[in-house]
């Protein structure tokens, strides 16, 4: 492969490139206990699976990447088992020997390799930038323009489905100062029961929290029509996802009569899905993911493109542990615009983290980490203790 960048890279006959090229990318399953249950329209979850990624160095430099899935493959198509094996038989060989800094033509090849797997892409690229940061002892952000911000906004989803034990949990963060913007998972009762626990939620919310809703493709567009006003009087902030995916023109049918911005989540998941959802006026709102992009590269483009329609951007997670959380605040802290913060509280729904430092949540927010590579510290003995046994 003749690559503008990565003739430059093997032209560069520095120790730099002699101590970043790919020498091993090693996979793992691991399986993270939940501090409660989890619900969403079409599936719930008691535990968090991903696949860790570890790619090593020709320095000896070791970096870790994570694909997240919640449910097994039902949010996206991919499950842990799938990933492993695809990075193991597909990506891993052809990225072995390559330069890790040739970030633009890896992602190339693994694109070539592989259609979609998203998530498996992902896992490698954060990987390698966290590899080769260390290895250079740059943080991952110097290889994505540079930080613009050092902390943003992080919301709570409370997803248990009874409304009184949300209350509670949500009243637990706001005193604790953790949280003052909430996700309220819907979709999953009847509408009119669902509306009925919002309504109960939102009246024992104190003035001012900030409250979205996220469907989850779980409404047809007559039952959205029939709830809109309702969550506009309610002050609902956000409406996400609110009907399937392929349903292009019903979803900007809602938008167009809708008081609440609504956010495309599921209904896009590459930048050519972005632009036909763009296109169509289908929401004024996307939510960045890396399982959905493929990649950070992919996602600063696909925040890029989203900025370019006019639609605002919000941090979208899958409940990731540190280890992806990271890799999303590598990319968040470098974009121009993140309006409406993130939503990475993945790292504190799993009973032990992946992570020991590099992520600090502190008075509603999570500060971007600094240091090199990702900026995080694996906890070895979590990772070990929650890795599948074969
Ligand atoms: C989603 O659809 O947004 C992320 C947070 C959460 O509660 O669910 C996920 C997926
Ligand atoms: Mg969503």
């Amino acid at each position: 492969m003749s690559r503008p960048q990565e003739a430059v890279v093997n032209r560069m006959d520095s120790a730099a490139k002699r101590d970043t090229i790919i020498a091993e990318i090693g996979t793992r399953i691991v399986d993270c206990v939940t501090t409660r249950r989890h619900k969403l329209s079409n599936t719930e979850i008691t535990h968090q699976s991903f696949v860790i990624v570890e790619a090593k160095l020709s320095c000896g430099t070791v970096g870790y990447g994570e694909a997240s899935t919640l449910g097994g493959p039902r949010w996206s198509e991919e499950s842990v088992e799938a990933i492993k094996a695809n990075i193991d038989t597909y990506l891993a060989p052809i990225l072995v020997g390559q330069p890790a800094l040739a970030f633009e033509a890896n992602g190339l090849r693994m694109k070539k390799a592989v259609n979609r797997n998203t998530s498996a892409r992902a896992a490698i690229e954060g990987a390698l930038y966290d590899a080769t940061g260390k290895a250079l002892d740059l943080p991952a952000t110097a290889f994505l323009g540079g930080p613009v911000r050092d902390r943003t906004e992080v919301l709570w989803a409370l997803a248990s489905g009874d409304a009184d034990q949300e209350i509670e949990e949500a009243r637990g963060k706001l005193a604790a100062r953790e949280h003052r913007r909430f996700k309220i998972k819907l979709g999953f009762h009847s509408p009119a029961d669902d509306m009925a626990r919002l309504r109960k939620i939102m009246s024992a919310m104190p003035e001012g929290t900030e409250m979205v809703v996220d469907v989850n493709q779980g409404w047809s567009e007559s039952t959205a029509i029939r709830y809109l006003p309702e969550l506009a009087e309610l002050g609902v902030a956000l409406i996400e996802q609110p009907l399937q995916p392929g349903q292009l023109a019903a979803t900007a049918r809602i938008a167009a009569r809708s008081a609440i911005p609504i956010m495309i989540d599921e209904a896009a998941f590459s930048n050519p899905e972005l632009v036909q959802n763009a296109n169509v006026a289908a929401g004024s709102v996307y939510s960045l993911k890396l399982v959905k992009s493929g990649g950070l590269q992919e996602m600063k483009r696909a925040a890029g493109i989203a900025s370019a329609f006019g639609m605002e951007l919000y941090g979208g997670c899958l409940l990731e542990s540190g280890i992806g959380a990271a890799a999303h605040m590598a990319v968040f802290s470098t974009l121009p615009q993140l309006e409406w913060g993130c939503e990475h509280f993945g790292p504190r729904i799993l009973k032990n983290d992946l992570i020991s430092s590099g992520l600090v949540f502190k008075d509603f927010q999570i500060h971007m980490p600094t240091g090199p590579g990702l900026g995080i510290c694996v906890n070895h003995d979590a990772l070990n203790d929650a890795t599948r046994k074969a």
